[in-house]
């Protein structure tokens, strides 16, 4: 059973033991002796079981029942042997007994108090799940054990003016609470030092950094304390002003506006652009042109950036508001340069309230071809995008349609600058996906009939041969985003001979097995592997639960039970090969990125890749999911590594990775 099932399956085993003991107490406070027997034999057959699917779900990793192994577990097999013992005896004879006296005997307080304390024992375990999260730290845990004490003593109380020690027993639980209370909300003192990021910091310099910042520090600041590494601004981590030997500069101005876009389909939106279009402007280059962008901002009064996402420009041309610049106010313009080192399909978007940014429209291509290589053929970027619950390719929300002779060499390049993943298939034609995230892949085998779902942020190159017969690109199995055709059957042909959808419709392609990117290629040689030394370690537990956002405390999507700004900096030091483990512990794929370097992935649930290397990005780590990635931090700076769901990011999770003795002069910006 997958880790996900696993999830799923304790949850479901928790809220039934919760609502057999509830349900116990209920009947028998509602005089019915029988009912409640049978829903306490119930109980006592799910709570142990709940033993079982925590014990399989540890198979998965510590990270996965952290909470349910020290907290709730404990809580509710105590409960139920109390309640068993307590409770049970009695609630027995009164089934037996049949009568009023019988009835009357099941709702004692010494049955019902027993039987529903279980129940909110056991109920305390889903909470603490969904409101906290991982990890459980005393402070949590100690609220909770309150809570449910609290809930036991009011039960009673209600029941019965005679509880023994009732005040002794409601002040302990009040000095719980509140002592509870002291360790959550005050983090700037447990932060850092308790988390595993920090402690899993190589150096004690790292850790006393990383703990410096863990505070209401906002991260990024202060970062001067190293002794060891030279003290460098981030704004003097700035690209050069002359192309590399051979190439050119390249001069592009973008100006964000507001602005209504026309669809394909005659469509208008209202959008946030690049020169008034949607996407933007594509910037080309060759390898090793100097890229230039002037970036004007006309009207967007919520500032905007250029990130250049999955290319590895110097830190100060990153483009993150607060952190290696400043936003780019109206009226203001920031000049960005970088050598195009790296070929394949990147894209740009704003780094400013990004989540909204880049949905209305702040985003455009950014392609870089090898030097001297000739345009032969078909070559299409295609970013798939949503506006107002529509899927638009580029600007069309109607297929793409092109004549290309059979023959003609064709690339499609995919890009998914949503923030849910999508899933594409081509029919009619056998094809390779010859590049993810811009590297190319390793012996990429022929493809046909295959699901190839692209994270959020990514990016697919598909190359094949026109065929003789038209081929169909689509997204998420219903929008025909592209059909390409032969002068011989194109549109207006009507259906016919060899027509694709007749063979492979989309009802068809629905069905077509996901690609597994881990198995597609062959192997080959890479600069590090999973048996290489690693100078620093880094685990990213991904969750939802409370926690101090930016001010004030939010259901956030937590990284070690913390959100942004609150999430301690990864500090490296150039040179360091990096090994970074990304585990989700919550219900929602969060498509994960590291600014500034592409990862090398050494295994997903344990499986090291058996096809290809793959350099990436932007990985979708699923429910259920532990990533292991590794990088060699050659590119210092100040960088944000986060997810890509902008709205997740918008809600906690992001945090940074500093080199040691970068600095950034910037205060206060969202990062994100
Ligand atoms: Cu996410």
């Amino acid at each position: 059973m997958t880790t996900d099932r696993l999830m799923v399956l304790d949850l479901l085993v928790s809220v039934l033991a919760a609502a057999a003991w509830v349900g116990a107490g209920a009947a028998a406070a509602a005089r019915r002796p029988r009912t409640a027997a049978a829903l306490m034999a119930g109980a006592l057959v799910a709570s142990p079981a709940r033993a079982g699917s925590v014990l399989a779900l540890a198979g998965a990793g510590w990270w996965f029942v952290q909470e349910k192994v020290t907290i709730a577990l404990p809580l509710l097999l105590t409960a139920s042997v109390v309640a068993a013992v307590t409770a049970g005896p009695r609630l027995l004879a009164a089934s037996r007994a049949a009568s009023e006296a019988g009835r009357d005997a099941a709702r004692s307080p010494a049955v019902v108090v027993p039987l529903l304390g279980a129940g909110y024992a056991a109920a305390a375990g889903p909470v603490q799940t969904f409101l906290l999260g991982y990890p459980a730290e005393p402070g949590s845990a100690l609220i909770l054990l309150a809570v449910v004490a609290g809930a036991v003593l009011l039960t009673w109380r209600a029941m019965t003016p005679r509880v023994p020690l009732l005040r002794a027993a409601t002040a302990a639980t009040a000095v719980a609470a509140l002592a509870g209370g002291v360790l959550t909300f005050i983090p700037a003192t447990t932060a850092a030092a308790a988390t595993p990021v920090a402690a899993e910091a190589a150096t004690p310099g790292a850790v006393a950094l990383a703990a410096a910042e863990g505070g209401h520090d906002m991260p990024g600041h202060g970062m001067s304390a190293q002794a060891s590494a030279p003290v460098r601004p981030v704004t003097d981590l700035r690209g050069p002003s002359a192309p590399a030997p051979g190439g050119t500069v390249r001069r592009f101005t973008l100006t964000a506006r507001t602005a209504t876009v026309t669809l394909s389909s005659g469509r208008k939106v209202a959008a946030w652009t690049f020169d008034g279009q949607v996407p933007g402007p594509p910037i080309t280059a060759e390898q090793g042109d100097l890229v230039e962008v002037r970036l004007r901002n006309a009207d967007i009064t919520e500032g905007v950036t250029l990130h250049w996402h999955g290319y590895d420009v110097p830190s100060g041309e990153d483009g993150v508001p607060g952190l290696t610049q400043e936003a780019v106010p109206p009226g203001g313009e920031f000049v960005y340069r970088f050598v195009a080192a790296q070929t394949g399909t990147y894209w740009y978007h704003t780094h400013e309230v990004s989540d909204i940014g880049v949905r209305m429209g702040l985003y455009g291509m950014l392609v870089v071809k090898p030097r001297g290589s000739a345009t032969t053929g078909v070559d299409l970027t295609l970013p798939v995008h949503t506006f107002a619950g529509t899927t638009v390719v580029g600007d069309h929300d109607q297929p793409v349609l092109q004549e290309v002779a059979p023959g003609t060499p064709v690339r499609l390049r995919l890009v998914d600058t949503d923030n849910t993943p999508h899933r594409f298939t081509l029919a009619g034609t056998v094809y390779r996906l010859v590049a993810v995230d811009g590297t190319d892949l390793s012996g990429p085998g022929p493809l046909s009939r295959a699901g190839l779902r692209l994270p959020a942020g990514g990016r697919y190159d598909l190359a094949f041969a026109m065929p003789s017969g038209p081929v169909v690109l689509r997204v998420d199995d219903r929008t025909e985003a592209v059909r390409l055709t032969t002068a011989a059957d194109g549109p207006g042909n009507g259906p016919g001979t060899g027509d694709v959808t007749d063979a492979e419709d989309a009802a068809a392609a629905a069905g077509w097995p996901e690609l597994d990117l881990t198995r597609y290629g062959t192997p080959a040689s890479t600069p590090y592997t999973s048996r290489s030394h690693f100078d620093r370690r880094f685990t990213l537990v991904l969750d939802r639960g409370l926690a101090l956002g930016d001010g004030l405390p939010i259901y956030a999507h937590t990284i070690n039970g913390r959100a942004y700004p609150h999430v301690p900096t990864q500090v490296v030091a150039e040179g360091d090969l990096v090994r970074l483990t990304v585990v989700n512990r919550g219900r929602e794929t969060h498509p994960w990125h590291l600014h500034g370097h592409r990862v090398l992935v050494l295994a997903r649930d344990g499986r090291a890749p058996t096809g290809s290397p793959l350099w990436l990005d932007t990985f979708d780590v699923r429910p259920g999911e532990v990533w292991e990635v590794a990088f060699r931090a050659a590119n210092p700076g100040l960088w944000m590594n986060h997810c890509h769901n902008l709205s997740h990011a918008d809600l906690g999770m992001m945090l940074h990775l500093a080199y040691e003795g970068v600095t950034t002069p910037f205060h206060g910006g969202h990062g994100g």
